[in-house]
């Protein structure tokens, strides 16, 4: 039997602006885009968790964390504080976090800046594997003064959903025998795969959990497509995928919204610019193989938040920042005029990607 885990850090981003500004100890914090006043673009990182009791969450409009702050604010309640992030700081910190979980096993899989799945199949029993989940949970609040939620299951699926069962500084263990009964009362939701779009489909249909859903029979399962019998699976919780050593980057990319919207082509190409150079130094930068990076993506969206990507396969790496830049802009041509922009919309953000093929 596999013994898997999942570490997830708690609040990321915010916990590490509350641990290194002694102002923002125990104040709800929110990291993100300038909020300017609440009239600012941009969106939230994150928040801690007390100013997630206002509302607050990640991908959120800034404007709407503001008005939620500003609310509170005049309910008597302790102003927010809002943030830049500091993204350097947090791959520091995150590959800290990797080193500590490595000294515990070998067998660990980066899956984003603040998760970890590791293996802990060679401890003789569940006890033991809880204990050294603890263990590294206390190595990491004492190193680095964050906490952590770890869940421990037979599998990724299991252990991914446990971890985020207690947060924050959560562990949660959910044995074999368990596995099936910790799944059953559970929102359809929380199985990944199953988003938004899914959830409301199945709804309409009476299901809302995961119990409900086990009573439809595997051919039921065939309008789901390609995976139904994947998500037949997965709601017993059964899955198999393996932890996957190398964390392997797929794209490198930034995106930018304009303080206001524009229409101004040279301004545009001009941020385009910017970003193409930066996005060429991080993929400098990558330690992975480069040569399968041959796919430019391109993104606009719109004032009216209408968003469109354009992509562009070419036969070898771009050799130069400025081959790279080119590819971009011709990507880019067709949003100036009719073809891809015949309602002449202002633009409220553009990005540039350079992703694995
Ligand atoms: P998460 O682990 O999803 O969130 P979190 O660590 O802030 O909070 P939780 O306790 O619920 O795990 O994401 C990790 C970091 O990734 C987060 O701190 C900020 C960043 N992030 C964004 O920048 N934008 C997003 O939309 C999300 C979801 C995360
Ligand atoms: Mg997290």
């Amino acid at each position: 039997m596999r013994i898997i885990a999942h570490l997830d850090m708690d609040a990321f981003f915010a916990a590490v602006e509350e641990r290194d500004n002694p102002r923002f100890k125990g104040k709800p914090i929110v990291v993100g885009a300038d909020p300017v006043g609440g009239k600012g673009r941009g969106v939230v990182s994150t928040a801690n968790y007390v100013a997630r009791k206002y509302g607050i969450h990640s991908a959120m409009p800034i404007s709407t964390a503001w008005r939620l702050a500003e609310a509170a604010r005049k309910r008597g309640e302790t102003a927010a504080i809002f943030t830049g992030g500091h993204f350097e700081k947090y791959g520091k910190v995150s590959a800290e976090i990797m080193d500590i979980i490595r000294g515990y096993t070998p067998l660990v899989e980066e899956s984003s800046i603040d998760e970890a799945y590791f293996d802990l199949s060679s401890a003789e029993s569940w006890e033991q594997a809880k204990e050294i989940a603890q263990k590294i949970k206390t190595e990491i609040k004492d190193k680095e003064r964050l906490t952590a939620s770890v869940g421990i299951g037979t599998n990724k699926l299991i252990a991914k959903i446990a971890s985020d069962m207690q947060k924050p500084d959560g562990l949660t263990l959910v044995t074999e025998e368990q596995a099936e009964s910790f799944l059953e009362p559970l929102s359809v939701r929380k199985i990944p795969g199953i988003g938004p779009k899914t959830e409301l489909l199945l709804a309409k249909q009476g299901v809302k959990t995961i119990k409900d859903l086990k009573k439809w029979k595997r051919e039921e399962f065939e309008d789901f497509g390609g995976w139904g019998n994947e998500l037949y699976n997965r709601i017993r919780g059964k899955d198999e995928s393996p932890i996957v050593l190398e964390y392997e980057t797929k794209s490198v990319g930034e995106q930018e919204t304009f303080p206001e919207d524009v229409a101004d082509a040279a301004k545009i190409t001009e941020t385009m610019r910017v970003l193409s150079d930066s996005v060429w130094r991080s993929f400098g930068k990558l330690k992975d193989d480069k040569k399968d990076f041959r796919t430019v993506v391109i993104t606009v969206r719109f004032a009216d938040f209408e968003t469109k990507t354009k992509s562009h396969t070419l036969k070898n790496i771009p050799k130069s920042a400025d081959e790279f830049y080119f590819e971009a802009i011709k990507l880019l041509l067709p949003f100036f005029d009719k073809r891809e922009n015949p309602k002449h919309k202002k633009f409220r953000l553009i990005g540039v990607r350079i992703v694995k093929h």
